[in-house]
């Protein structure tokens, strides 16, 4: 209901402006209006149209870290060093122009999409020295992995105190969509991703199973008692929402205090997602993409029980890594969103107004498939670029 008002609104608007009111698609809209609630067929207005993205070159980068193979997450100490995961399953610690590979890293399964993945210090790591990382795991019941949060800490270039506080189940073989990006809120929650594992028909609606997740964890791992589907049989209680399809990218909005994430879509359907506390968001009963065959999914868009993403990219851009920027280094990307891009190999931002994107720009085009983007201590933005390492951007006027 919410909805057809919107696009009530939306139409009526458009036809009050008079001269746009001859175009078929806003006479179309209006005869669809004339039609009774029931039989109208309107497209849901809360996702805005797909934007075309504008190419700048006001930024370029230069080189931080050089030689690396797939950097997939990295984290700044409080030191000003960083802590780099290679996906192949080695922590690189940065420092003072040195790398060192860090002993005792998680032992992944680097199949596909997998291996270690995400890398992010506790909030108050200056007092506790807590390191979270997600990545493929074997441990558990069946061949393949799955994927696993581990919490450690960093001493003499070792890794110690290690925990698994999750680990996702079954493992399968098959090589795609284990997510994951880790994000804390403000209240101190971790939440994390483990994308559908290509099992769409099977994993992301049903809350009795792992992947195509959201989770929800106290920082020791343990299920927070207000979680969405604590107490509700046989569900898998860290869930907090579900539906999704594989979110490589999650930021906490430092101005609403919420969890956004980007996922990949199939062809046509990469999202933006607010996430909430116990939310549908579809995948795959709705999404605005098709089979990469081209073949349809399905035809449906939107559900009043499922949440809309509040963007889409048509073309997608296969995002990976995701910032909010609070630097005043670059006045012009500050309160806007980055992402990078694996697919178009360069920086996209997101200007943001409210939860509206309203503008769409290439940054550092051609640059290499782009894994991950963080604001660094410094203000600076850091980007890893897979075949080369991580850089820093930086204005060209
Ligand atoms: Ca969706």
């Amino acid at each position: 209901m919410k909805r057809f008002l919107l696009a009530s609104g939306l139409a009526l608007s458009l036809v009050a402006c008079g001269e746009n009111g001859n175009n078929s698609e806003t006479a179309q809209t209006k005869e669809n209006l004339e039609k009774p609630a029931e039989e109208q067929t309107q497209e849901p207005t809360e996702v805005p149209e797909p934007i075309e993205a504008e190419s700048s070159d006001k930024y370029s980068y230069e080189m931080v870290v050089n030689d690396l193979d797939i950097p997939w997450g990295f984290a700044f100490l409080p030191d000003g060093s960083i802590l780099i995961t290679e996906k192949k399953g080695e922590i690189i610690h940065f420092k003072d122009g040195q790398k060192t590979k860090i002993q005792g890293a998680p032992d992944v399964y680097d199949r596909g999409q997998g291996g270690l993945l995400d890398v992010v210090l506790h909030p108050n790591y200056e007092s506790n020295g807590w390191i979270y990382f997600t990545y493929s795991s074997k441990e558990g019941e069946g061949d393949g992995g799955n994927t696993a949060l581990m919490r450690a800490k960093l001493e003499a270039n070792q890794l110690t105190n290690k925990e698994v506080l999750y680990k996702a189940s079954p493992n399968t073989t098959k090589g795609q969509h284990f997510g994951s990006r880790i994000t804390f809120d403000k209240d101190g929650y971790l939440y994390f991703s483990a994308g559908e594992r290509g099992a769409r028909d099977v994993n992301p609606q049903d809350i009795t199973r792992d992947n195509g997740k959201v989770y929800r964890l106290n920082d020791d791992g343990s299920v927070p008692s207000d979680n969405p589907f604590v107490g509700k049989p046989n569900a898998v209680e860290a869930i907090y929402s579900y539906g999704h399809r594989n979110p490589q990218g999650m930021i906490l909005n430092p101005e609403t205090g919420e969890i956004w994430v980007h996922e990949h879509g199939p062809k046509g359907g990469d999202e933006i997602n607010v996430v909430k506390k116990g939310a549908n968001y579809g995948w795959p009963v709705v999404t605005y993409g098709e089979n990469y065959s081209g073949t349809s999914i399905t035809d449906e868009r939107s559900k009043p029980d499922m949440e809309d993403p509040i963007f889409y990219w048509l073309p997608s851009i296969a995002p990976s890594g995701f910032a909010y920027v609070t630097s005043d280094k670059f006045p012009e990307l500050k309160g806007n969103l980055l992402v990078g891009s694996l697919k178009f190999q360069y920086l996209e931002l997101l200007e943001l107004e409210g939860k509206k994107i309203s503008k769409r720009t290439k940054l550092v085009e051609e640059s290499g498939r782009m894994r991950d983007v963080r604001q660094g201590p410094d203000g600076n933005i850091y980007i890893a670029i897979e075949g080369k390492g991580i850089a820093k951007l930086t204005n060209n006027q």
